[in-house]
């Protein structure tokens, strides 16, 4: 009997699944390096329980280049040294920040994406980030109006001189996509999201350039009629949301204030430079949000590339008057290789160590060298996974990704900056693909609850692996470990709590360790 090659294909991809169990990933190779996990209406792979055995026994789980998404292991904590030259030990008495969430962005993209799909397949998708059997997200941001992620230019308040914004309204884009999905993300997720809202530009008319796009900025002085207005349109924005039961946790002052201040910038941005960003929040934002019916809703200013670190900091926190009315700095990660971590985020906690650094945004595929969607890549899992142990041993409380979902063109994107995402949908199939870096978030938000408070780790010598520990409310300890070199790494954890583990970290692999303590 000869059957076709995709009949053929197909059946072994139907036999893998299942002898592999029914929550197992089905893997697909498109030449990139490692492979992506296949889901659809009725099946996607799942992490399965993440219950901790009882003292004494530890869990492991493991992802790599070779093929691993979250596989469990588990093992027995010993009481002796297992010998093993490699050992990082535990230093639950040397406490620094606690988690505050991860997760990702809800844009107009990002909705039409999954919107594309049937509707139970959008709730598979819903699921794997949102709910009890997904990857643990707690954080999504939410465009407020147009960004590059859109299919058209607009604001809430387009129409020319209403400093009032008594004509101010949300767009289809919110209430026919980003709110449905962001009520049913809440309605899966089993505690309250923290939302966080940034704007990219300014009604043009509020605009010395008269336009969303390239350099610009607010007419006018902080303190003036264009910078109250402003301030008045994010309070506008949370009273709208909030007719919908959706409340924020926190807003920014305004996505990348730097790409405003740059000529001919091709998608929407609002320019300020610190000092200016400094007037605004202590003359305007603050003032109208702490008078606002949503005085609890936090503040985060920069919201661009740490680059900008510690000066933008130094400007906006070192004065009273806006100093008081922020919570913390947002940052991306974008062009990071310029500036060393300790100098940006780890000076900036330790000049204003009240305030809290958060991760706003991140994405891979976006550099000219490198440019969009490239399924299964393993190197940008450790892309990701390098940022996120970097930023978390730099005092970052949280980190967020972008797009939620992109099509397999890394769009749509009305300007073309076509990016990767950690879920890509097939509309045509009705089925997504879940990314080498959905399973490098997971390893890390599934594990790291919010409070989970970080503690030291030292090594017995020097080694090429990074890693980040933290203990959890329960007491249970979480020890995450990226291995970026070419061969396997033998190694024991002392925790001298509990004792000694002996593991290992497979070649380009990822590995979320965790046991309790009593
Ligand atoms: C979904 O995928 C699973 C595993 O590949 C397959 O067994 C099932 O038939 C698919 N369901 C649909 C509706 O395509
Ligand atoms: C508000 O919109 C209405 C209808 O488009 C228009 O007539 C009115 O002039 C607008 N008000 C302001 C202040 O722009
Ligand atoms: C509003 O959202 C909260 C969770 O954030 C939920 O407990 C409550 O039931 C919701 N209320 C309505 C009317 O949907
Ligand atoms: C910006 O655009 C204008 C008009 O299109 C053009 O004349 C100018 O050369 C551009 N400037 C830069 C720096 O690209
Ligand atoms: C980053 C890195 O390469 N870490 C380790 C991974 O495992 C190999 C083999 O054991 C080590 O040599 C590396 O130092």
């Amino acid at each position: 009997m000869a059957i076709s090659l995709s009949t053929a294909f197909t059946l072994f991809i139907g036999l893998a699944a299942l002898s592999k169990g029914s929550d197992e990933c089905v893997a697909r190779d498109f030449g990139h390096g490692s492979v992506v996990c296949e889901c659809n209406s009725t099946h996607c792979d799942s992490i399965g329980s993440d219950t901790l055995p009882p003292l004494g026994q530890f869990v492991s789980f493991t992802s790599s280049k070779a093929g691993r998404r979250l596989h469990r292991g588990q093992g027995w904590v010993q009481k002796g040294s297992t010998g093993l030259a490699l050992r990082l030990t535990i230093i639950p008495y040397q406490k620094y920040q606690r988690i505050r969430g991860f997760g990702g962005a809800m844009t107009d993209s990002a909705a039409i994406n999954i919107l594309s799909l049937s509707p139970r397949t959008q709730d598979q998708l819903l699921r794997q980030y949102f709910s009890t059997q997904g990857i643990g997200y707690s954080v999504v941001r939410v465009p407020m109006a147009s960004c590059d992620f859109s299919t058209r230019l607009y604001t809430y308040a387009d129409s020319a001189g209403d400093y009032d914004l008594g004509n101010f309204t949300l767009a289809p884009e919110d209430t026919k996509m980003k709110i449905p999905l962001l009520q049913r993300a809440q309605a899966l997720s089993p505690r309250p999201l923290s939302l966080l809202a940034s704007a990219w530009s300014a009604p043009a008319w509020l605009k010395t350039n008269d336009a969303l796009t390239g350099k610009g900025c607010l007419k006018g002085k902080p303190g003036g009629k264009e910078h109250k207005t402003w301030a008045k349109y994010y309070i506008r924005f949370l009273e709208e949301y909030a007719k919908h039961n959706l409340s924020f946790w926190a807003m920014t002052t305004g996505n990348e204030p730097s790409a405003g201040l740059l000529s001919n910038y091709s998608f929407q941005a609002l320019g300020f430079t610190a000092e200016e960003q400094r007037d605004w929040v202590g003359l305007d934002l603050g003032p109208a949000l702490h008078t606002s019916s949503h005085p609890q809703t936090h503040l985060l200013i920069l919201d661009d590339n740490r680059l900008l670190l510690p000066h933008w900091a130094k400007v906006v926190l070192s004065d009273v008057h806006a100093g008081r009315y922020v919570h913390g700095v947002g940052v991306h990660w974008y062009l990071n290789n310029l500036v060393p971590a300790e100098i940006s985020l780890g000076t900036t906690h330790h000049l204003y160590p009240e305030y809290y650094l958060f991760g706003t945004e991140a994405c891979a595929g976006w550099s000219a060298t490198d440019r969009g969607v490239k399924l299964g890549s393993w190197e940008r899992a450790e892309q990701y996974a390098h940022n996120i142990i970097e930023d978390l041993n730099h005092y970052v409380v949280g980190w967020t990704d972008w797009n939620l979902a992109l099509d397999q063109g890394g769009g749509p994107n009305w300007v073309k900056n076509f990016v990767d995402s950690t879920i890509i949908v097939d509309q045509s199939r009705d089925h997504f693909y879940k990314q080498p870096t959905f399973y490098s978030m997971a390893h890390f938000s599934k594990f790291l609850w919010e409070g989970s408070q970080r503690v030291g780790v030292s090594f017995s010598q020097k080694t090429k692996l990074e890693s980040s520990a933290f203990v959890r409310h329960d007491g249970s300890v979480v020890l995450i470990i990226l291995n970026r070199s070419l061969s396997e790494v033998q190694f024991e954890v002392w925790d001298p709590v509990v004792g000694f583990i002996s593991s290992s970290a497979p070649a380009q692999s990822l590995l979320t360790l965790a046991w309790n303590t009593h």
